[in-house]
């Protein structure tokens, strides 16, 4: 072998080496459990990431809550512990005042217009919001409609809700969405809504098909009321100081992987809302169709306290004149 050759394949070991040195594995969090969809659309940004790096770049999905509660964990990845975060829109919303109008009742009219208003202008610059608080905005994910569920009494009408105690994110929007439709907001985690749903520390709560079904959140509150409230969409997230160690060229790389992995999101989402749904059906639960104009013509004080300033009021009508 020439000496060329054998010095050419020596620096070819010693930069793989280096390249295997500068290995980063990004690490998530996310409260659901395997297989839900926004754990494996992280997963597959994480593949996607991989290839596209030659290993460089890899994600590990930590699901199942290991890394905490939502609200905790937002804080972890400000500080750098965690990179990236997959949480809903909601428990961003007091620190992030800009997400709040995405999780207004009864804003979108369909999903389409949801995809519609998030892959444009208007969700590009949310996005852009997270920065000054220590946090990158890469995508949304879809997370259906939210609806009622409760232990006891169903709900048949708005006036059922009248007085009855509902869990709800840690969200200043959503303890004034629950007092305006008549009930007694009582904010706290995901991970404690099983148990208070059980012991009667609250009547209800409200979620989206997948979300009540991989929580078993069904089992202890079978009658679920279709109000379709809020098409509220998750947010993925990294961490500014994460992301401030990348290069540009992988900065790039990961807002691309990360937008990539919308598309996969969106297929695993409706395949899972039409097989959660069936689940749920088949363990008992009660299924309510209610007016849903009732429920939307008591969400007007929602809109007079978080569309406020003219700026405000002019996104949301851009997004109300999105067709
Ligand atoms: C789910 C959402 C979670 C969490 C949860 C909740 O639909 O995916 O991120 O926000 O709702 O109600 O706490």
């Amino acid at each position: 072998m020439k000496l060329t050759k054998i010095l050419g394949l020596a620096f070819g070991i010693a930069l793989g080496a280096t390249a295997a040195n500068a290995q980063v594995t990004l690490r998530s969090a996310d409260i659901h459990p395997d297989g839900y969809p926004t754990v494996d659309a992280v997963k597959y940004m994480g593949e996607l990431l991989s290839q596209r790096t030659n290993g460089k770049l890899k994600i590990q999905v930590m699901n199942n809550s290991v890394l905490g509660q939502e609200k905790d964990t937002i804080e972890q990845t400000r500080f750098g512990v965690i990179d990236l975060n997959r949480v809903n829109a909601a428990p961003f919303n007091n620190l992030v005042p800009e997400t709040t109008v995405l999780g207004l009742p009864f804003l979108f009219r369909s999903t389409e217009h949801m995809h519609k208003v998030v892959d444009g202008p208007i969700g590009d610059e949310i996005l852009a919001a997270f920065e000054k608080h220590g946090l990158i905005g890469l995508a949304y994910y879809d997370s259906g409609a939210r609806s009622f569920y409760t232990t006891k009494k169903p709900i048949t009408k708005l006036a059922d809700l009248k007085g009855m105690k509902i869990r709800v994110q840690q969200s200043d929007l959503w303890i004034a969405m629950m007092q305006a439709f008549g009930a007694n907001p009582t904010p706290m985690p995901m991970g404690e809504v099983y148990s208070s749903l059980e012991t009667g520390v609250v009547d209800g709560a409200e979620n989206n098909w997948p979300s009540y079904e991989s929580a078993r959140h069904y089992e202890v509150a079978k009658n679920y009321t279709l109000t379709e409230h809020s098409l509220n969409p998750e947010i993925l997230v990294m961490s500014k100081i994460s992301w401030d160690k990348l290069t540009p060229e992988d900065q790039k790389i990961v807002r691309q992987a990360a937008k990539d992995s919308v598309v996969k999101m969106r297929e695993l989402w409706t395949a899972r809302e039409k097989s959660s749904e069936a689940k749920v059906r088949a363990g008992g639960a009660n299924v309510i169709t209610v007016n849903k104009d009732e429920f939307s013509a008591a969400m007007k004080p929602v809109y007079d306290k978080f569309v406020t300033d003219a700026k405000q009021k002019a996104l949301l009508e851009k997004i109300q004149a999105t067709k």
